[in-house]
């Protein structure tokens, strides 16, 4: 997997926009992955939207993720889907999805240590700065577990929680080049020049 800014589609930031432009838009401006999650939907709106989300990442070549569900990432030939702690287990995901993309969500060494020993895909960390879009999100993890996935994931890591253009370059600093960012792109005034930007800073030589 190749990636370095992870996006999403709009969730609590639509705000009577198109969901679809809005995930044009990171595209444009160069979202590598987006990740179909959408917590307030019903199943089956979420179901139309992925399906025009499939069509549009697939068109682009960027990676398409489900969040939390399983069914949901196959009916819709997602390229994978992204698991919780109080998700269904990779174990039991792995036989269905098959050769698909699992990426899990981790908050602790432990955590890190035993999705790459199930045979996780990649790995989110965080939080790593202080976030309000994830409700009950634990306690911040901080640089010092990006540092720690530095030195014992074997598979790609990516930064989330509270990553924003103002302290990006803090982690791009740790040598982590791969951010899943929600709020400051959703709520930039313009969400295209706003994933250029810091796509930008996580390309940027150190
Ligand atoms: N997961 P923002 S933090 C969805 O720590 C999510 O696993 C997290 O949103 C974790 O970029 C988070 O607006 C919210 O802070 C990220």
């Amino acid at each position: 997997m190749n990636f370095n800014l992870y996006c999403f589609s709009p969730g609590q930031f639509l705000r009577g926009r198109d969901p679809v432009e809005i995930v044009a838009a990171q595209i444009r401006g160069g979202a590598d992955v987006i990740q179909l999650r959408e917590k307030e939907m019903s199943r089956r709106t979420r179901l139309e939207l992925g399906f025009q989300l499939r069509d549009l990442t697939r068109k682009y070549g960027v990676l398409f993720i489900v969040n939390d569900d399983v069914d949901l990432a196959l009916i819709l030939d997602a390229d994978g889907v992204h698991l919780g702690q109080d998700d269904i287990p990779l174990e039991f995901a792995r036989p269905l999805l098959k050769d698909k993309i699992i990426g899990i969500s981790t908050h602790s060494s432990d955590q890190i240590k035993k999705a790459v020993a199930a045979g996780a895909d990649y790995i989110g960390v965080g939080p790593v700065f202080d976030t309000a879009t994830k409700q009950n999100r634990g306690s911040l993890v901080g640089l010092d577990l990006i540092a720690v996935a530095n030195d014992i994931s074997s598979i790609p890591y990516v930064a989330i929680g509270g990553i924003k253009k103002d302290n990006i370059k803090a982690l791009v600093d740790t040598g982590c080049r791969r951010a899943a960012v929600i709020s400051d792109i959703l709520t930039a005034p313009d969400i295209e020049n706003q994933c250029r930007l810091l796509k930008g800073l996580l390309l940027t030589p150190s």
